[in-house]
């Protein structure tokens, strides 16, 4: 996969980029990554990527002309055939979320555009395939969340994790949460390991596992529930904890 970035501040990359997964996935060639500054695409003295928005109001929007002349280069490079996706970030777009970085980890090349002040002046959006957000909240420009998708979208493409990562996923996608994990020292500050973990009985560890992530969903995340596939029995064990919440009762364990 080929990622281009365009931003006022490409420098932001270079942390995440070069460390960790991201770059072991470039030094894998499985993985490319180019950060420019649209202030190579302006013709001013000043480099001029904003200006105040018509109408009058707060703040300065990305000007039109840097964006479009990057994208026409970008998206023309002879050297690369490779049909590009162009995702555009902003506060009111598309939330991100793992179905979305699936979907994007299976294309050859995504072109990402990154705003800052205000946004863009709205005529940016005829080059977009796509409008992401991360979620309901408002950051200072598009690149944090440009950083994430692509950290999302990398662990995905086959090969870049010591195991295929999204066949490791899958196995966890029966809509709910994980279950709680443990490593050694078996105690720590008289905090214990729950002692079937140590049993070396594989179905016993399967069944408390399996029984965990069913609590543990109903606890913290009881949307998911909805989603999920569950027995008749872990339906009961649902609705027993909800009761015993209610009546401030406790289960032996918790
Ligand atoms: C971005 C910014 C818009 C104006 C609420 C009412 C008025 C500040 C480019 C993504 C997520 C972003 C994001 C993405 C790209 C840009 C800053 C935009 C307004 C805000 C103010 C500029 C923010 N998930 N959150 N934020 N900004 N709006």
């Amino acid at each position: 996969m080929k990622v281009d970035v365009l931003t006022v501040f490409p420098e932001m990359f270079d942390g995440p980029m070069n460390t960790s997964m991201l770059a072991i996935a470039q030094r894998k060639g499985l993985f490319t990554f180019r950060a420019h500054n649209l202030r190579d695409w302006t013709h001013d003295r000043h480099r001029t990527t904003d200006d105040e928005p018509y109408g009058g109001g707060q703040g300065l929007l990305m000007k039109c002309e840097p964006i479009f002349e990057a994208l026409d280069e970008l998206e023309s490079e002879t050297f690369d055939p490779t049909p590009a996706t162009t995702v555009f970030f902003t506060p009111v777009g598309t939330s991100f979320d793992q179905d979305m970085a699936k979907h994007l980890s299976a294309l050859p090349r995504l072109i990402m555009v990154c705003g800052h002040y205000e946004g863009f002046d709205e005529r940016v959006y005829e080059r977009a395939d796509l409008r992401l957000s991360l979620g309901d909240y408002v950051l200072t420009g598009g690149e944090l969340a440009a950083m994430v998708v692509c950290d999302a979208v990398v662990r995905l493409i086959p090969g870049v994790l010591g195991d295929d990562a999204s066949a490791l996923d899958e196995s966890f996608e029966d809509g709910l949460l994980e279950y709680p994990q443990y490593t050694r020292p078996a105690t720590y500050r008289g905090l214990e390991v729950p002692p079937v973990l140590l049993s070396g009985d594989h179905a016993k560890i399967r069944a408390w596992r399996r029984e965990q992530a069913v609590l543990r969903t109903a606890r913290l995340r009881p949307d998911l529930l909805a989603g999920a596939t569950l027995t008749d029995a872990e339906r009961e064990l649902v609705s027993s904890l909800l009761d015993d919440e209610t009546t401030g009762a406790t289960r032996e364990g918790d």
